[in-house]
């Protein structure tokens, strides 16, 4: 069997190292090398090009290096075979990790005191609320959300989460569909996107939704992150409802186009917050080892592990 890695935007050799590590006496090639299309039973993909998958006749099984599927879906001719997401806890806790942090440089205005200490300002009389009168609401309460919100109400934050379908996850108010959006809008101060980029969720994070967050919170305005994708988000309307007061501050790790360009005022904004899509990242060792399990399960006849719904788009 022969796994082909197929990497556009991220160095493919530690890939491809790792892999004939974690695989001794497996062919690991990539789409530069030279082998027999017919001999390839599985590719591991970051971005691949539409339509290159079609010529391996005898491919098994497509694995997605990221948790994200929108890069593997956005291929119209995609071959009909499993296709396998990543989950992971590394993956996870680092998403955690940064949720936190931006959740709580919110909360305790660590931009404001950055400036303060550029400008050798000693002024400690800024409102700080408590994170039990802060309400934070997930969009997405799936692998990463579900472990953000937990976390979130570890720190005492008061944590809901909204998802497509219903559900019951223990002193989390959650919310579903499209007719639980409004009540959880209105009871979000700090809205923080994980959610997957499909056709339902495509610029969701829009003007109209914006204007539905809580305008009674107590950090004078309602905050955004998003680490979901940058598809989801519309970036105009994110700038305008900052300068007009419908947002006081965002954190974005994901952008309409990646990377950033240099000429977006979403750089030099005072209220925005830019990490360049690296809030949790696949980390090579995890990611491998998650993979030759998924392979090694496959080949003794046990079922593929979070296999994608190709229709449902995640
Ligand atoms: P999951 O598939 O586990 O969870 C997705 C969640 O979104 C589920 O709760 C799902 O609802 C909900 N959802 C999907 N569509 C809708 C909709 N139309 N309306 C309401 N809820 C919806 O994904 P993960 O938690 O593992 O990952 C989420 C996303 O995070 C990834 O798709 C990826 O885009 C992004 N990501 C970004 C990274 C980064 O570095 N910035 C790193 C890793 C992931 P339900 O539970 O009902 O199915
Ligand atoms: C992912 C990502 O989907 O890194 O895992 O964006």
């Amino acid at each position: 069997m022969t796994l082909l890695v197929d990497i556009e935007g991220w160095d493919v050799e530690p890939w491809v190292e790792r892999f004939a590590r974690a695989m001794p006496g497996r062919m690991i090639v990539t789409p530069a090398d030279s082998f027999k299309a017919d001999d390839v039973s599985y590719a591991a993909v970051w971005k691949h090009a539409p339509g290159s998958l079609n010529r391996f006749k005898n491919l098994k099984v497509i694995f997605s290096l990221g948790a994200g599927v929108d890069h593997v879906l956005r291929d119209a001719n995609l071959p009909n075979v499993p296709l396998v997401r990543l989950v992971d806890e590394d993956l996870r806790d680092r998403m955690s990790e940064w949720v936190m942090l931006h959740v709580l440089m919110h909360l305790r205005q660590q931009r404001m005191y950055d400036y303060q200490q550029y400008e050798k300002l000693w002024e400690d009389d800024r409102f700080q609320p408590a994170a039990r009168d802060v309400r934070v609401g997930l969009l997405g309460l799936g692998v990463l959300g579900t472990d953000a919100a937990k976390k979130l109400q570890v720190m005492g934050f008061d944590v809901a989460g909204w998802s497509r379908s219903a559900k019951r996850i223990d002193g989390l108010a959650c919310f579903s569909g499209t007719d639980g959006l409004a009540e959880f809008l209105a009871r979000t101060d700090i809205l923080v996107s994980l959610l997957p980029l499909t056709a339902d969720t495509r610029g969701i994070l829009n003007r109209k939704l914006f204007e539905q967050l809580a305008k009674d919170g107590r950090l004078g305005g309602p905050i955004l992150l998003n680490a979901g994708r940058g598809g989801l988000q519309v970036e105009a309307d994110i700038l305008a409802c900052l300068d007009d007061g419908t947002l006081r501050a965002v954190t974005l790790d994901v952008f309409e186009v990646e990377p950033l360009h240099a000429e977006s005022p979403l750089w030099h904004h005072p209220q925005v917050t830019v990490t360049p899509h690296n809030s949790a990242i696949s980390e090579i060792g995890a990611v491998t080892g998650f993979i030759v399990r998924q392979i090694d399960r496959f080949e003794a006849g046990e079922s593929l592990e979070h296999v994608v719904d190709v229709k449902r788009g995640y």
